[in-house]
Formats: structure tokens, C-alpha cells, sequence
């Protein structure tokens, strides 16, 4: 059978269903849209208040010392917020996935691994409620649509352990590193910075988001290398608001000024968001349920049916000698 599309048939008088965009929109609407972002990287690197610059609300307490002298308040185990936010009618659920920051204590060896037992897990109750025979018409999502890594700004390299993890969650999700507190480092530290991190990442074959699919056309590809080329993004965050001369600037007051947060020339925060919420969401959760659960589903039934084919053999083999 050929695959070509046969000619469109011309039409005598309008039939309406140009409106399925439309009616799949209001559905969408009334639904809402899912998406969750777990936050990966040491303590202190500024992801509580990321989230909350990238909504522009207090979605997460940030822990940051009030006092110098008083210790670091740390986040110790996995916790999930939930929220719901609006915008013109459009209703997004959040799950914020808030991970301890691993690395940073004496003994930090296996302290990713509850990291990506989490991400597995959501697979696998995905997967379970997928399977059962009667099954919802529509089965909450809580597998992680977005990994944001955030990237200590020493300047110099990845740490070893960074790169282990890097790799590890990279199999398993889509990973978006950022260089968390740009605005310690100068523009051109920043640049050499990301350069040699890109480098490492290459060279330890560690899958970042976005990759390309087989199935990409030109243009996907063209964009695609346009945002590899950037990242990791260099971020900074502040939910504190400024007047200059009269118009409230978003940014963080330092020794060479204020940076303003979503000034491109001051910082990568609008290009990164741009990229998560603006142009990306979407496909952050279709290459979710496409390539990485399919994968954990295909292996995971594969396995299934390899025991269910031995558990029979098995008692073949039983029947046979008794
Ligand atoms: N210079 C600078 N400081 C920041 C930035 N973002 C956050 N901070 C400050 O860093 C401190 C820690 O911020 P948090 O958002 O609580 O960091 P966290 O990564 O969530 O910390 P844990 O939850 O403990 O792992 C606070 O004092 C923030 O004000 C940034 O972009 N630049
Ligand atoms: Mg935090």
C-alpha cells in the first residue's frame, strides 16, 4: 500500500470543522496542563528562588541564611509543592520536586540515588495505572517533565560527582543545566565557564536537553543546535524589585551594580525562561512520555514477558518430571 496522501477533495459550503483546533483548545483549557520540574544541585545555589522568579510568585520558601553567622538551612529529603497558576484562562499544575542538595555533605557518595529512584518510581506508578484492565480515562501525571540542573559558578569545572550524576539523570530525563548565580562570575568568565562545561558534557556523553529525534526536519534541527550552543544558560534570581528611574527592574544589587534579571545583556534568565515555558513545554513533556517512559515501559514489559516465559518453562519442566 502506498503512504501517499491522496488530493484533498474541494468542499461545496462550509462544514465547520475547522473549529477542531478550537475545540481541542477549550478542551485543553478546562483540563489544564501538568508539568513537573524537579530542581537538582547543591545547597544554597539559588533554586527555591529560581522557581519563583521563573513564576513570578512564591511558589518555594527559599532557605537562604537570613544571618550570615546562622548555617544553611537544608533542604534533607525530596519534597513535592503543588500549585495551580493561571494564566488568561489557561490553568498549569505544577508539582515542584525540591531534591537535597547532594554533594555538599561529608559522606555524599550514594546521596543522588533517592534522586533518581524518585524519577523511576513516577514511571513506574504511570505504568501500573496504565496497565490495570480498567484503567482512567485520564491518568494523573507525576513523572518529571524537566530536570533543572544547577551548576555551581566556581568557574572551573564540573566536579566529578557532578558529572556522575549528570550522566545518571541524563539516561532517564530531560536535564536543562543552568550556571546558578551568574552574577558571581564576569561576562567573560561566564563564557569560558560554559565552554569548558559544554566540553565535559560532551565528553562524558552526557545527554542534555534538547536532543535531536530521528524524526526532526530541518528547522527543529537548526533551533535545537541554536539552544545547545547557549546552554548551559547562565542564570540569575531575585525576586526583589527595583526602581530605576521609575520603572521596577527585577535584579540583584552587586559590587559592579545592579544586575538586572531580564536584561539578556545581563544575564540568560529571559532566554531560559523563553525556552521552558514559552517555546518548550510542551515538547519537555511529549519527549517525557515518548522517550524516556517509553523506554522505562518497553523494558519493563520486556522483562514481564521474559519471567512469564520462564515461570512457564518452569512448570513445564515440573509436569514433565512428575
Ligand atoms: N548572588 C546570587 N544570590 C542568589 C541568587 N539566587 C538566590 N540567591 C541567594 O542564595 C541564597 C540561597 O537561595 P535558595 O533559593 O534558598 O537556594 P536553594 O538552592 O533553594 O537552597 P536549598 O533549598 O537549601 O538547597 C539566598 O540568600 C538567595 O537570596 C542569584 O542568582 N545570585
Ligand atoms: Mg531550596
Amino acid at each position: 500500500m502506498s503512504a501517499q496522501e491522496p488530493m484533498p477533495t474541494p468542499l461545496h459550503g462550509y462544514v465547520g470543522f475547522d473549529t477542531l483546533t478550537k475545540q481541542v483548545e477549550l478542551k485543553m483549557m478546562r483540563r489544564g496542563f501538568q508539568f513537573n520540574i524537579m530542581l537538582v544541585g547543591q545547597t544554597g545555589l539559588g533554586k527555591s528562588t529560581m522557581i519563583n522568579t521563573l513564576f513570578a510568585s512564591r511558589l518555594m520558601e527559599s532557605k537562604g541564611r537570613l544571618d550570615p553567622a546562622e548555617e544553611m538551612r537544608q533542604t534533607t529529603s525530596i519534597e513535592v509543592v503543588s500549585h495551580v497558576v493561571i494564566e488568561n484562562g489557561v490553568k498549569l499544575k505544577l508539582n515542584l520536586i525540591d531534591t537535597p542538595g547532594y554533594g555538599d555533605l561529608i559522606n555524599n557518595e550514594q546521596s543522588w540515588e533517592p534522586v533518581v529512584k524518585y524519577i523511576k518510581d513516577q514511571y513506574s506508578v504511570y505504568l501500573r495505572k496504565e496497565l490495570t484492565a480498567v484503567r482512567d480515562r485520564h491518568i494523573p501525571d507525576t513523572r518529571v517533565h524537566a530536570v533543572l540542573f544547577f551548576i555551581n559558578p566556581s568557574g572551573h569545572s564540573l566536579r566529578p560527582i557532578d558529572i556522575q550524576v549528570l550522566k545518571k539523570l541524563g539516561d532517564i530525563a530531560n536535564v536543562i543545566p543552568v550556571i546558578a548565580k551568574a552574577d558571581t562570575l564576569t561576562l567573560e568568565e561566564r563564557e569560558v565557564f560554559k565552554e569548558r562545561v559544554r566540553a565535559e558534557m560532551q565528553n562524558n556523553g552526557i545527554r542534555v536537553y534538547p536532543f535531536d529525534h530521528e524524526d526532526y526536519d530541518d528547522e527543529e534541527r537548526a533551533l535545537n543546535s541554536q539552544v545547545q550552543a547557549m546552554l548551559p544558560f547562565a542564570v540569575v534570581g531575585s525576586t526583589k524589585v527595583y526602581d530605576v528611574n521609575g520603572v521596577p527592574v527585577r535584579g540583584r544589587q552587586t559590587r559592579c551594580g545592579l544586575v538586572n534579571i531580564e536584561d539578556p545583556s545581563h544575564c540568560e534568565f529571559v532566554p531560559f525562561r523563553n525556552f521552558l515555558l514559552r517555546t518548550n513545554m510542551h515538547d519537555l513533556i511529549d519527549t517525557t512520555t515518548y522517550t524516556y517512559y517509553e523506554s522505562f515501559r518497553s523494558k519493563q514489559l520486556l522483562a514481564l514477558k521474559e519471567s512469564s516465559v520462564k515461570q512457564h518453562q518452569q512448570q513445564a519442566q515440573q509436569q514433565h518430571h512428575m
